[in-house]
């Protein structure tokens, strides 16, 4: 099944789900190793992101390096659900970063914390992360970029870790449905054009048969 296939039966599903309770669930299980596509998470073509749902007392921000469409892109307390950031595009390795303004703590996309959890899941599936389906306008945006043709995958964040210490919070629930979006992402369709180096000897190569073909018949 395609990405893009496997996104639009997500996003049906989601939307055929009924609504789940997803606030204060039991503590997950914390995720060891960074998700290989994402370190690095090599790109090159276009990228839209759309922020899809945010359960987190703590308000988080999102970003990328390298900055695409100025930081952050998303902030989880004041984005309203839906909205579509357009990152253009973007030929090399992208990070997204997850800034904690509550704890001061920063996760990245293609690293480990400090205690070797990982604060990222990565899945073309909407259900699979047990939230509430799309609200009306970010199912409205994803469907409208699946049809340009754009690739759908959701990126779903963890906000705190086992460290995490203040009042009322004693290490991470690991959750994984503090921060949620899509990445809509179409890739550029290169034409190959011949390098310069291969063209020139392919010129000496027809000069060369030429003259082999003078030599010959001189001495014929
Ligand atoms: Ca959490
Ligand atoms: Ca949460």
């Amino acid at each position: 099944m395609s990405i893009v296939k496997s996104a639009i039966f997500g996003i049906a599903a989601a939307a055929a789900v009924s609504v789940t309770p997803a606030l204060a669930g039991p503590v997950g299980t914390p995720v060891t190793v960074v998700d290989p596509t994402l370190n690095p998470f090599a790109l090159d073509g276009q990228v839209q992101i759309v922020f899809t749902f945010s359960d987190a007392s703590n308000e988080d921000l999102i970003l990328t390096t390298p900055t695409l469409n100025g930081n952050p892109i998303i902030d989880n307390h004041t984005t309203p659900k839906g909205t579509v950031v357009n990152l253009g595009n973007f030929t090399g390795n992208l990070v997204f970063q997850l800034d904690n303004l509550k704890t001061g703590a920063t996760y990245f996309s293609d690293a480990l914390d400090a205690f070797g959890d990982y604060h990222v899941k990565l899945d073309t599936n909407y259900a699979d992360f047990g939230v509430p389906p799309l609200s009306g306008a970010a199912l409205a945006n994803i469907t409208n970029l699946a049809n340009q043709g754009y690739a759908i995958i959701f990126m779903a964040w963890e906000d705190h870790d086992k460290g995490t210490k203040y009042p009322g919070v004693k290490g991470s629930d690991f959750d994984y449905n503090d921060v949620i979006f899509a990445i809509a992402y179409k890739v550029n369709q290169r034409t190959i054009v011949p390098e310069p180096l291969t063209l020139s000897l392919f010129g000496a190569g027809l000069v060369g048969a030429a003259a082999l073909r003078r030599r010959k018949k001189k001495s014929a």
